[in-house]
């Protein structure tokens, strides 16, 4: 008889922001992504606290086509200067790969781009499914003043590339102004 991968429930413990069975879990503090803010100088004043940002709880399954990664983002409310508390943001390794996420708690912008220049953004609050369909970045901003927390499913060979964007982020940036919130340029991106 061939030997199946074993179905297997997971148990996400929003109170202690702990998963059952705990996998690799990703922690993201304003060091590890210090220049990708637009104010450096509220940036390096901050960096003395150095607060957490976000974290990643993964569920452990092959990386591979045949299975499903999923997993739990925890995203700290917060600003940098007067830009909001974000993920890193990236394309998939192999482009085409989509990605569900489901927002159960708080509240965010979801930021997508593709490499020919198309922008586009999406509103997240509890029980919001977003699509990122193939070839898409994306990156979540949470804009609300509670942790923004939401479930991500992808294919399992997708792979994760940070580059690009760590270097000159995306076509815009989520902010605070006089208490909204506004999408403005990226004053780094070059815009034709
Ligand atoms: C998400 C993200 C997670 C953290 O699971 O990986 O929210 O964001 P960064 O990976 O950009 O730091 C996802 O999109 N996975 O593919
Ligand atoms: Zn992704």
């Amino acid at each position: 008889m061939t030997k199946h991968f074993k179905p297997f429930n997971t148990l996400y413990i929003d109170s202690q922001s702990i998963l059952e069975p705990k996998g690799k879990e990703i922690t993201r503090r304003l060091s590890d992504m210090v220049e990708m803010y637009q104010d450096q100088e509220a940036a390096q004043a901050l960096l003395d606290e150095n607060p957490l940002i976000y974290e990643v709880f993964n569920v452990e399954v092959p990386e591979n086509i045949e299975h499903i990664q999923h997993c739990i983002t925890v995203l700290y409310p917060g600003k940098v200067g007067e830009e909001f508390f974000m993920t890193k943001g990236h394309y998939h390794e192999i482009l085409n790969r989509a990605e569900i996420y489901f927002c159960f708690k708080g509240e965010g912008k979801l930021v997508m781009q593709t490499q020919d220049g198309d922008y586009d953004e999406l509103d997240m609050k509890p029980g919001t499914i977003s699509y990122v369909p193939p070839n898409w970045a994306h990156r979540t901003v949470n804009t609300g003043n509670e942790p923004f927390v939401f479930f991500a499913a992808y294919p399992g060979d997708a792979g994760h590339n940070y580059g690009e964007i760590e270097k000159i982020g995306f076509k815009k940036v989520i902010v605070n102004e006089a208490g909204t919130v506004k999408t403005a340029d990226n004053p780094r991106y070059q815009f034709s």
